[in-house]
């Protein structure tokens, strides 16, 4: 039987990773955890406790308590927050990781672990249309270069202790249920709830900036189709490239335009625009497509669609 530990759960991910965790293991059996509480349907549906995943004693004590055999690493510190406090985000990412690569090992429990990557591992050399799977990866903010870094050491655990740590480079996702923690690509997300509250958004990202970005739903679907492969199907033990839609903000402002015909978009780009300008404008996915069947159902149409209906139910009641 598996027991599954989610570290980070109450995050833009981790709230929606974890109840699609309980509905396939059974909601006794995974335990959501983070620094702070999470929403109520996490707390309520199952196991959910206060963890420092820095807290490298309480951790090990954590999981051989529970009998825990599988864990996803969620928590981080993204792209913009972590330009703003460089060194603390190095250690938080990299100290992180490392308590559960070597927990990962130790433990004799834990077969499978599952940590994201991001498309912040590529960098303004890399190839920026349909960037490969292998390729230029010279990052210029913390947050790439932690995950560049992550990458490297989940592929060496993975060789060296014969472990099996899977990892996706996520591109920026988009979600109405828990809002962006940090990131370049939280205009995305942002821009919905101020065209439902105000028909009218400030992008601090500027017109003409294509990012790869990804709806929650195919993410965590994704996510799942990975972390149930058969391990001899996966020919990379790094990260694999993920690709859902790319678009520019004018792009997802005329979507939104479709609905709320009087939405205003204007811009004001800040420190992350250079972020984003760093980072590919789309991504290949070949390799996820036929190791272990990636499929995305959510084009910029349906995406926006389902976004402005869920955040105006929740915003408007
Ligand atoms: P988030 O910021 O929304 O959530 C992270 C969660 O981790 C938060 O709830 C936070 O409280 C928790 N946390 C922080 N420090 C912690 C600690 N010391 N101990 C325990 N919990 C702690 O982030 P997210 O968007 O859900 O991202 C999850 C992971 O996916 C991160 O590794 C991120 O780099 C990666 N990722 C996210 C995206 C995206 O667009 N959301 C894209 C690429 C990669
Ligand atoms: C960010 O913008 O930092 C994240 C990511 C793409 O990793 N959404």
């Amino acid at each position: 039987m598996e027991r599954i530990l989610v570290i980070g759960a109450a995050g833009q991910i981790g709230s929606e990773l974890t109840l699609a965790l309980r509905k396939v293991y059974g909601n006794e059996n995974v335990f959501a955890t983070d620094l702070r509480i999470g929403p109520k349907d996490l707390t309520e549906t199952g196991p959910f406790h206060i963890l420092d995943v820095m807290d490298d004693k309480r951790l090990i004590h954590f999981v051989i308590r529970h009998k825990i055999t599988q864990i996803y690493h969620l928590a981080a510190v993204l792209s913009g927050n972590a330009e703003k406090l460089p060194l603390q985000a190095w250690h938080i990412n990299m100290a992180s990781l490392l308590n559960i690569l070597d927990l990962a090992k130790e433990v004799e429990d834990i077969h499978k672990v599952f940590w994201p990557s991001s498309i912040a591992v590529f960098g303004p050399s890399t190839p920026k249309v349909n960037t490969p799977q292998l390729t230029i990866m010279e990052p210029s903010t913390v947050y790439g270069i932690s995950k560049l870094a992550g990458e490297r050491w989940v592929e060496y655990y993975n060789h060296k202790y014969n472990l099996d740590i899977r990892s996706i480079r996520y591109p920026g996702l988009i979600s109405y249920k828990t809002e962006a923690g940090g990131g370049t690509t939280d205009y995305a997300v942002e821009i919905f709830y101020e065209a439902v509250r105000n028909g009218a958004y400030e992008s601090f990202i500027k017109q003409g900036t294509e990012m790869p970005m990804m709806y929650m739903e195919d993410a965590i679907d994704a996510t799942l189709k990975l972390m149930d492969s058969p391990k001899e199907n996966l020919s990379i033990s790094s990260a694999y490239n993920l690709a859902g839609i790319s678009f520019t903000p004018e792009q997802l402002a005329a979507e939104i335009k479709k609905h709320l015909p009087d939405f205003k978009i204007s811009y004001k780009p800040d420190f992350r625009q250079q972020i984003a300008e760093s980072w590919p404008q789309s991504i290949d996915a070949s390799v996820a497509k036929n190791d272990w069947g990636l499929n995305v159902k959510f084009d910029l149409a349906k995406m926006t669609e389902v976004m402005l209906s869920e955040i105006t139910k929740k915003i408007k009641g």
